[in-house]
């Protein structure tokens, strides 16, 4: 398979195909029926068009924009690569400017109300224990920021979710990844290979991000999901999934939280190794 450049256009055009979309789709929580959770289980997401309203969505974008602007205060902020490097110090000349710095914040939910309502949205919470088969346990939470350009904007490689030590779990976790803004196949929507998660764990190398090596990528058969504002994916733990570049001028917006199933145990740092890196075969990427 191809290996692209380090170059966001290459990157778009050799690790995503933006001719096929994903077609596992309800178009509310009141969808869900036992096939729902049966195709989840054999394809590894479903894509729910509309969750939250749109007052819950304004007051979601409103609480990130507190956090950026200092408002509230607490929540961890991550930069753009190069920029923020002294954080709160840094100049901006403009709040646009300040707030297509930043790439994530996370450790949200304590801080902020209109953010702790969505993680823990009835609506959400009864889907996903209807796929675990029990309750679930919220792990972590996040909002995943794509600016409008091809330096601040950039791809998240594909990987696998329970790859990442926070969600490394004994059971399957899930991803609920929200829009806030349309995320298009232009602006760096969420990408799948579906049924990906069923061959298991496969090891991680630091390329570009945490992920999985380029050539393990089954690229033809990635399947776009595209959201409009408060629309999500429910996702396996691990499932093959990334977002390209951004090179639109439209920003991309989402929050994202996990959640294990109430009895999983983490992950044993050998059993984490011995699945997820290459400590023990050596393969190299
Ligand atoms: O929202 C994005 O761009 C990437 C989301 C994702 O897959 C992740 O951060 O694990």
């Amino acid at each position: 398979m191809l290996k692209p450049a380090d170059n966001p256009l290459d990157i778009r055009n050799s690790m995503y195909r933006f001719d096929q979309l994903a077609k596992h789709r309800i178009p509310s929580p009141e969808h869900v029926t036992e096939e729902t959770i049966k195709t989840y289980r054999e394809l590894g997401y479903v894509a729910i068009e509309q969750v939250l309203t749109e007052a819950e969505v304004k007051a979601a974008i409103d609480s990130i924009d507190d956090v950026i602007h200092g408002r509230i205060v607490g929540p961890k902020i991550q930069y753009v690569r190069g920029r923020g490097e002294v954080k709160d110090k840094i100049e901006f000349d403009t709040e646009q400017e300040r707030e297509f710095s930043v790439r994530k914040l996370h450790k949200f939910v304590d801080h902020c109300p209109a953010l702790h309502h969505i993680c823990f949205h009835p609506s959400i919470l009864s889907v996903l224990e209807k796929m675990f088969g029990e309750a679930p346990r919220f792990c972590e939470d996040q909002a995943l920021l794509k600016p409008p350009s091809a330096d601040a904007g950039i791809e998240k490689p594909w990987h696998q979710d329970m790859a990442y030590g926070n969600f490394s779990y004994t059971k399957m976790v899930a991803g609920v990844w929200i829009a806030l803004d349309e995320a298009t196949l232009d602006n760096g929507c969420m990408h799948v290979i579906p049924r990906s998660h069923r061959n298991g764990p496969v090891p991680h190398y630091a390329v570009r991000d945490w992920q999985l090596c380029d050539t393990v990528v089954d690229v033809p058969k990635d399947e776009a999901v595209p959201l409009k504002p408060g629309g999500l994916m429910i996702f396996s733990g691990l499932l093959h999934h990334g977002t390209p570049p951004n090179l639109s001028d439209q920003r991309r917006r989402a929050l994202q939280f996990h959640y294990a199933p109430e009895s999983a145990k983490k992950m044993s740092a050998e059993e984490y190794k011995i699945v997820f890196t290459n400590e023990m075969t050596k393969a190299e990427c």
